[in-house]
């Protein structure tokens, strides 16, 4: 199964109005131009005005933010209780591939579920399936997604580095990680990068589906299953600097001071996001080219230099998570 990217992600929040402001204001996202499911109008129709009106907010309240010229990366449901993952979205290529995964995961036992046009409607994509991973994440794969080409972030000079590669990674807790694990790599077809162990225990897992080092990543902390964080790449370690200087003026807790990974190359900082889990923003992330020449790797310690609190970051994001662990999610 060939899974392109990590297209898009749904979170719940308390008040995704919330997270327009962070989004915009701090991670210097869009809001989306159209949000998925209304009407784009007539091409060359100059009178034509999006209901939504570049706002990203759609009727029921969500917020849709973009990072590239894909329509939407990130869309926030209002939820008082799930504070975590509402949906991962993965790519295939095209009508086919979509078909071909979901008579893969079929005879691998997994539940698959048609989406409908409705559901189709509501990510702006060609059409989906759904199931659930191991650890209960929700996961949808999709073919088709709506691109517009106009990015500008609120933040002058700042992209994204996304496209192909996907929005980012997420790195969730997974308290059964080796089956999670055997799900994403042996079903999924991601492929293992390298692996974190940490004091020679468990650690955590990094898997690839593009050239991007990581589109998922996986920890076992306890017993929490969850988000830790999600990661967006910038085009330079200028434009991480400078999101630091707004996060600190801003008075936003930083969960992992600035640091250098020793796998992917990432020189990035860990923040708390609005659901109290992390978000990274780092830059010079590696990629691989020489896939078939790769070789997974272990490694016993996970950075060149910083990063300092992001062992911390996991036991408090952990600890959270057990605590409110009445369904086992944040
Ligand atoms: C390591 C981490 C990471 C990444 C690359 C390498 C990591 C995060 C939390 C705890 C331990 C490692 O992108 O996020
Ligand atoms: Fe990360």
């Amino acid at each position: 199964m060939e899974i392109k990217s990590l297209g898009y992600i749904g979170f719940g929040a308390k008040n995704p109005l919330e997270w327009l402001k962070f989004g915009t204001e701090i991670l210097g996202m869009m809001p989306a131009r159209a949000v998925p499911g209304e009407s784009w109008g007539f091409p060359q129709d100059p009178n034509f005005k999006i209901a939504s009106g570049g706002k990203g907010i759609s009727e029921d309240g969500s917020v849709y933010l973009k990072l590239d010229d894909y329509q939407w990366r990130l869309g926030i449901h209002q939820d008082d209780e799930n504070h975590g993952i509402l949906y991962i979205g993965f790519e295939v290529d095209n009508v086919s591939k979509l078909e071909e995964a979901k008579k893969h995961l079929l005879e691998n036992k997994i539940d698959v579920l048609d989406g409908s046009e409705d559901d189709a409607k509501a990510r702006g994509v060609g059409g989906l399936i759904k199931l659930s991973d191991p650890s209960g994440n929700p996961v949808e794969i999709y073919y088709e997604p709506t691109l517009d080409y106009k990015f500008q972030s609120p933040i002058p000079n700042q992209t994204f580095v996304a496209g192909h590669l996907g929005l980012g990674h997420l790195m969730i807790l997974a308290a059964n990680r080796e089956q999670t694990y055997d799900f994403y790599t042996k079903i999924l077809g991601f492929k293992l990068t390298d692996y974190i162990s940490f004091e020679g225990g468990d650690g955590a897992w990094f898997m690839r589906c593009n050239p991007r080092h990581h589109s998922m990543a996986l920890s076992k902390f306890g017993e929490a299953n969850g988000m830790h964080h999600i990661m967006f790449q910038v085009d330079s370690i200028d434009s991480v600097g400078k999101a630091l200087d707004r996060i600190n003026a801003a008075n936003i807790p930083i969960s992992s001071t600035l640091g250098k990974h020793i796998n992917d190359l990432t020189t990035s900082v860990y923040i708390k996001g609005p659901n109290g889990w992390d978000i990274e923003i780092g830059a010079d992330t590696l990629n691989i080219h020489d896939d078939d020449q790769w070789i997974p790797k272990q490694f016993v310690e996970g950075d060149i230099w910083g990063h300092h609190g992001i062992m911390d970051s996991i036991a408090e994001v952990s600890a959270e998570i057990e605590e409110k662990a009445d369904d086992g999610k944040n």
